[in-house]
């Protein structure tokens, strides 16, 4: 792997005061028209970037963000990243994703900070237990790393977890996935950028899309805040604000968007080197390694597109943390955030061609597609510079709530909603 810095040129940037870096990607002004245009730059729509210019060797491609790179879900998340999915359709997706996530740091020439610490997730009744024995199998059969844990071995590796029998939802047992963990979000976003910045793709930052140009039933163009820009085709990854966009082509999605809301304690030792998830308590937490607990809720039930969220909901999310480890409730909380996520209602993504020619979308991951950053950048890019799908989005399409062919993934979701 190629060093981008040497260690004399690291010291000598300190004795520049840190004034001599070079920009990670580059910061064109639009061209009057594009190949392929991306909407978003989170890790989704950088990532197709990435991978149309490096796999599918498309050279004129931009990504347009309305504010800055990463700004949404993908700088506000809580980095888990795991793919024991119930249906062979998600499992395999994700799985996809997880073995990209294994060689990325080396592929961007990026730490992206990929750390498989294992996944937890926590069950509570007795038919929490037969849902994880299920969804365990399933994996096994799919080649996908998950055990069943009992209440003791749980403790035994998570030793400040509370097992007593005597609470609101005692813990029964777990199912554990040892290769998940957690990636540094920023990093994701920014090696993917710099990659893609590299191989030509023009990422350009404060640059909404106001405007659809349809005609003839083909995509032709967009209207934007920094005017008007051609392309033959167009991948709207716009999480949160995806059906906004697309409205703009008189689509319907059933999406609804929701605030999720995820905050940070104070820095402390390590006391926390695995992730623990629970569905039925509603929190889930890492401990990042600048010491701080990082920890997420279950979403806000009413729609909105404010990047914030309610206070009861945080309360209650710290009420389940403490519920699940006493000793954290002298923990200081020091910051609080919300993302709009996207959801479905088979808590599954949307990703694939429309009916209008050269118009293609990649949204509705909800409250869990940060692990899937790769993944889904990868067969996105295959099904827009194809035109058609890739064998692992197929089932995905936008007409499966048409067809009924709903893949049912709330369970596996870990995220109440
Ligand atoms: P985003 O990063 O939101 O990018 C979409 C971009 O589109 C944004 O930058 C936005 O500004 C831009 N955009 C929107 N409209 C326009 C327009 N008109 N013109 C131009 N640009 C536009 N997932 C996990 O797998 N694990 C987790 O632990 C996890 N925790 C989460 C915790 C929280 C609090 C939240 C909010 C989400 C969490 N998720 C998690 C979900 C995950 O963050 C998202 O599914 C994923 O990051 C979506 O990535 P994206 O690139 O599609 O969207
Ligand atoms: O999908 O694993 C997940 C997740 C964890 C926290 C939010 N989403």
């Amino acid at each position: 792997m190629k060093r981008e810095y040497s260690f004399w040129s690291l010291f000598k940037q300190g004795l520049q005061h840190n004034e001599g870096w070079k920009p990670a990607w580059r910061s064109p002004e639009p061209k009057p028209s594009y190949d392929f245009v991306i909407v978003g730059a989170g890790g989704h729509g950088l990532a197709t970037a990435y991978y149309l210019a490096k796999a599918h060797g498309a050279r004129n491609v931009a990504v347009i963000e309305k504010g800055y790179l990463g700004g949404g879900n993908t700088g506000r998340n809580t980095t888990i990243v795991r793919s024991n999915y119930l249906w062979d359709e998600a499992a395999l997706l994700y799985e996809h994703s997880l073995k990209l996530w294994e060689g990325l740091t080396h592929d961007l020439n990026f730490n992206v900070m990929f750390s498989q610490r294992g996944v937890f997730n926590l069950g509570h009744t007795l038919q929490d237990m037969r849902d994880i024995e299920r969804r365990v199998n399933a994996n096994n059969l799919n080649g996908i790393d998950a055990l069943v844990l009992d209440a003791q071995e749980v403790k035994r590796r998570i030793p400040l977890i509370d097992i007593s029998p005597n609470k609101r939802y005692p813990i029964l047992g777990a199912s554990f996935q040892p290769r998940g963990g957690v990636a540094r979000h920023d990093a994701v976003a920014w090696g993917f950028a710099r990659g893609a910045s590299k191989l030509g793709v023009d990422i350009v930052e404060n640059c909404e899309v106001t405007g659809l140009n349809i005609g003839d039933g083909r995509i032709k163009g967009l209207e934007t805040s920094r005017g008007y820009i051609g392309a033959e085709r167009v991948g709207c990854v716009a999480a949160g604000h995806s059906s906004v966009l697309a409205r703009m082509a008189g689509i319907r999605m059933p999406i609804e968007s929701h605030p999720l809301q995820a905050f940070v304690s104070e820095s402390m030792k390590p006391v926390l080197d695995t992730v623990v998830m629970s569905n039925a308590v509603h929190g889930y937490l890492s401990q990042s390694d600048k010491g701080e607990l990082v920890i997420g809720a279950g979403i806000d039930h009413y729609n909105s597109y404010t990047q914030r969220g309610s206070p009861h909901v945080i309360e209650h999310t710290a009420a389940a943390i403490i519920e699940l480890f006493p000793m954290f409730s002298r923990v200081r909380l020091n910051r609080q955030w919300g993302g709009i996520v996207d959801t479905t209602p088979d808590a599954c993504p949307i990703i694939g061609k429309t009916k209008i020619k050269g118009l293609y979308f990649n949204c509705g991951w909800g409250t869990g597609g940060f692990k899937a950053t790769p993944g889904s950048g990868n067969v996105f890019a295959y099904t827009m510079a194809n035109d058609e799908p890739h064998a692992l989005n197929r089932a995905f399409a936008l007409d499966r709530f048409y067809t009924g062919h709903l893949i049912d993934e709330h369970g596996a979701a870990g995220v109440a909603h």
